[in-house]
């Protein structure tokens, strides 16, 4: 297929790029390398040395002679060009990654939660827009977020996307079946929550054909193809805006740094590999729905854990020291989660768990590249609120 890789620069969309390219798709990754700039604005880079697109892209074609093409475009500014490109390139697929994805980031100021949503919801109306306007019939997989969900459970697992409710009426009791509800606990997982919304209306209206992947936390740095050269290395965040809680705590452990557990970490999260999230994309794009179908949703993730346990298993294995702090975002203190992920199992999906021995090889990376860790920029400083912000730990 001619797939295009929206944000294929990302964390999770080079990889991606590096699978679908290895099975003998026609890869064409558009970003326009916001994140890139973004660790600018932040003063932080990746943990891993990240060579240009450009670059990665040579060096792809180099080590497997297949090639990827990139093309520089921001799909949330430039809704015509956008358009031609769909026209012109006609792709069979398009999977979604290019959204502003830090939750901290997006709550940092009112300047950042404006930027979250018009880049966010922009970008992914622009390219609803032009598909549709252009009249081609590409599948289009999207990654949302379990967070969508807000973790209030009630005790029952997390249904893959619907939920049937009976609703009185003066005939009697009525099935419906509607999008489970949304309950969004950051500006970032909120606009998540209005593409689901967007999704909706255009596979109704226009018969859109839509995969929307509420995917937990990913944790992991390497896949099988990002291995094949130092060059392809994949992006690995660690700061208190982009570092994901997993992620963070095992480069934590690689420095010394105590482990910086929110609150009571009562916290239950999913997470998913990196490799099993490029695994489930392939899944979900060998899976279409027909037009006309509502959107297919499936949760990607493989395991929760809460984040105390995650600290302790972290600190077993390293010695690592671990600190509970204040928590700088607004959550409840404890939650319990439980998700249906029986969709990509009965697709073929064979998890890899943090049980594998794989956060050994995340901490090897770790201490790789502990040298191009900036301590000060460890701390998780963006609060919620105000009035959280004055009890926040700045102390590196
Ligand atoms: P990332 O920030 O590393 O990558 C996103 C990419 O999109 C970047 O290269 C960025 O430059 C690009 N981008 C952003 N806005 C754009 C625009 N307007 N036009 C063109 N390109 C744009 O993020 P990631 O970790 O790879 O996440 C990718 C997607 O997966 C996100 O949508 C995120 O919400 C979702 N997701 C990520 C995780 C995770 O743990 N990383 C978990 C669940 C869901
Ligand atoms: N946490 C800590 N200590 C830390 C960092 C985080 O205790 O140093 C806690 C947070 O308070 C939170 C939990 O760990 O309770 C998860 O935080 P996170 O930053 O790992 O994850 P989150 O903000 O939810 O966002 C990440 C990605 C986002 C994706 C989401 C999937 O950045 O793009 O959508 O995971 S999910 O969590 O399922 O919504």
């Amino acid at each position: 297929m001619k797939i295009a890789i929206l944000g294929g620069d990302g964390f999770c969309g080079w990889p991606t790029s590096l699978h679908l390219s290895n099975q003998g798709h026609k890869v064409h990754i558009i970003d326009n390398l916001s994140r890139r700039w973004i660790d600018t604005e932040l003063g932080v880079q990746s943990l891993t040395p990240m060579d240009s697109i450009q670059e990665r892209c040579r060096i792809w074609k180099q080590t497997s002679g297949e090639t990827i093409h990139f093309h520089l475009l921001d799909l949330a500014k430039e809704y015509e060009r956008l358009k031609a490109w769909m026209i012109e390139h006609k792709p069979d697929a398009i999977v979604h990654f290019a959204e502003q994805r830090a939750a901290p980031y997006s709550m940092k100021s009112d300047r950042h939660k404006v930027y979250t949503v018009n880049n966010n919801v922009n970008a992914t109306h622009n390219l609803i827009a032009s598909v549709v306007e252009s009249g081609i019939d590409p599948h289009i997989v999207h990654l949302g977020t379990m967070g969508v969900y807000g973790y209030s459970t009630i005790g029952a697992p997390i249904p893959e996307g619907y939920l049937d409710v009976s609703i009185d009426t003066p005939n009697g009791p009525k099935h419906q079946e509607i999008l489970y509800p949304t309950r969004p606990g950051s500006v970032y997982h909120m606009t998540k929550s209005l593409d689901q919304i967007l999704f909706q209306f255009y596979a109704q209206n226009d018969g859109l054909r839509v995969t929307d992947l509420h995917q937990g936390i990913v944790w992991g740095t390497h896949t099988d193809q990002t291995r094949r050269h130092e060059q392809l290395i994949n992006r690995f965040d660690y700061d208190g805006d982009y570092g994901t809680v997993l992620n963070r705590f095992l480069i934590q452990a690689a420095i010394g740094y105590p482990l910086t557990v929110h609150g009571t970490g009562g916290q239950t999260r999913a997470f998913i590999h990196i490799q099993d999230s490029v695994r489930c994309i392939e899944l979900a794009l060998s899976d279409a729905p027909k037009a006309g179908d509502r959107v297919k949703i499936f949760n990607q993730m493989t395991e929760t854990h809460r984040v105390r346990d995650l600290a302790e298993l972290v600190s077993k294995l390293t010695g690592a020291e671990i600190k509970y702090l204040p928590n700088p975002r607004k959550e409840a203190a404890e939650n319990d989660l439980i998700v249906d992920n029986d969709q990509f199992l009965a697709l073929g999906l064979n998890p890899t768990t943090l049980a594998d021995g794989l956060l050994e090889e995340v901490v090897e990376v770790a201490k790789k590249y502990a040298h191009r860790i900036d301590r000060s920029r460890v701390p998780a400083v963006s609060a919620w609120t105000k009035d959280i912000a004055g009890r926040v730990d700045h102390d590196p």
